[in-house]
């Protein structure tokens, strides 16, 4: 009885894990609720492969079921021996049968959906992104236009956008699950994929290869806005002053700062493609700091005051001169105001 009652506390603790980490996924970072092309293909499959196995489960239940109890040995039979079916044609056809035409239900639809997801023949005229994936962020570069950012990839809302996918260092892996499938980015060749997102709203990336130490922080977002709001965008980001000189007398000496500590050796303001650190354009705008950092000014100091703590192992650490608690204070003061676009993750139908 107490090994019985063993397995049972197993169970269930294993049951209530289940049910409270069910509950730990974050909205909008969940691949069992698609809003786009890619999520919705895998999702259609895991529903079929989930109903055909289920399916199997219950007959051959059913069968063991009905022989168990019909064939059980019965009183004053006990010499009796049954019907034996050793070698009979017609049971190995169909056993034989039935679970190639399982694998052909499950591998017509999921060779056509990998195919479909690899068509990249509508790319010449939609919106393409040059992505890179870096130690622990990621870079977008919109080709055709003058247009560079990082962390948040805005797209407009159900249209195919094409990305072309690679790593300046180790092999990294770009997936936002509610929207896509993943794909990897490595060091030595481009991989192109398309995305559509079918819902307007901010959805979550996360880089899906281990990378170093920082690897699960690697967070981005895809910040999905109509086709009006796309277009407002991309006007706004095509014409970024980066010279402009702040109104604000703290981030004005922000600015200085910014230009004083080597910060423009890595980052750029505007359409340059410099792009050892992330761009920092719009940066009013973004939905975080470093990609997991809630955008306040208290963050933003402690970013620039100790990224180490924040990020292991990151490439900014170390690479300028360590500032004091005001300097990194008018420099947020600066990069929390540059403000170039009225289209923000706000609009994007939160
Ligand atoms: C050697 C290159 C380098 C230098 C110099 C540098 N950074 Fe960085 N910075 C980076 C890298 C790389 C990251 C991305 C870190 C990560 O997320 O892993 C980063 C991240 C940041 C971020 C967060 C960006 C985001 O997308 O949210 C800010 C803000 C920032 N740096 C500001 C500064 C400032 C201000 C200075 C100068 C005082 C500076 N950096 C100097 C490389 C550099
Ligand atoms: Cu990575």
């Amino acid at each position: 009885m107490s090994r019985w009652m063993g397995k049972l506390k197993v169970f269930v603790l294993l049951s209530f894990a289940a049910l409270v980490l069910s509950a730990c996924g974050k909205e909008n970072l969940t691949a069992l609720d698609p809003k786009g092309y890619g999520a919705q293909d895998a999702m259609n499959i895991m529903v079929l492969s989930i109903i055909v196995m289920v399916s199997v489960f219950i007959i051959v239940m059913l069968i063991y079921t009905i022989v168990l109890i019909r064939f059980r040995q019965k009183k004053g039979q006990e010499d009796y021996i049954p019907k034996q079916v050793e070698g009979n044609h017609t049971l190995e056809i169909v056993w034989t049968a039935i679970p190639i035409l399982l694998v052909l239900v499950l591998a017509v639809p999921t060779v056509i959906s990998v195919f479909d997801l690899a068509d990249t023949t509508e790319a010449s005229s939609s919106v393409n992104v040059e992505v890179t994936g870096n130690q622990y962020w990621w870079h977008f570069n919109y080709e055709g236009e003058e247009i560079q950012t990082s962390q948040d990839l805005y797209i407009p809302v159900n249209q195919k956008v094409y990305l072309d996918i690679q790593s300046s260092d180790v092999i990294h892996s770009f997936w936002v699950p509610t929207i896509s499938g993943k794909i990897d980015a490595n060091p030595e060749n481009v991989n192109t994929m398309f995305i559509e997102a079918y819902e307007e709203g901010v959805y979550w990336g996360k880089c899906a290869e281990l990378c170093g130490p920082s690897h699960s922080l690697m967070d981005f977002k895809v910040v999905v806005v109509s086709q009006e709001e796309f277009d407002a965008w991309v006007e706004d980001m095509k014409n970024v002053d980066a010279e402009e000189v702040p109104q604000d007398a703290v981030a004005q000496e922000g600015k200085e700062l910014f230009e004083a500590n080597n910060c423009m050796a890595c980052h750029a303001i505007g359409s340059s493609p410099v792009a050892t650190g992330p761009n920092l354009t719009n940066y009013a705008n973004r939905t975080s700091i470093a990609g997991i950092l809630e955008p306040s000014k208290e963050n933003m100091v402690e970013w620039l005051m100790d990224p180490e703590s924040i990020k292991p192992g990151n490439k900014m650490t170390g690479n300028y001169p360590s500032l004091s608690e005001d300097e990194a204070s008018s420099i947020a003061e600066y990069l929390m105001q540059l403000d170039h676009s009225e289209t923000t993750p706000d609009s994007a139908g939160n």
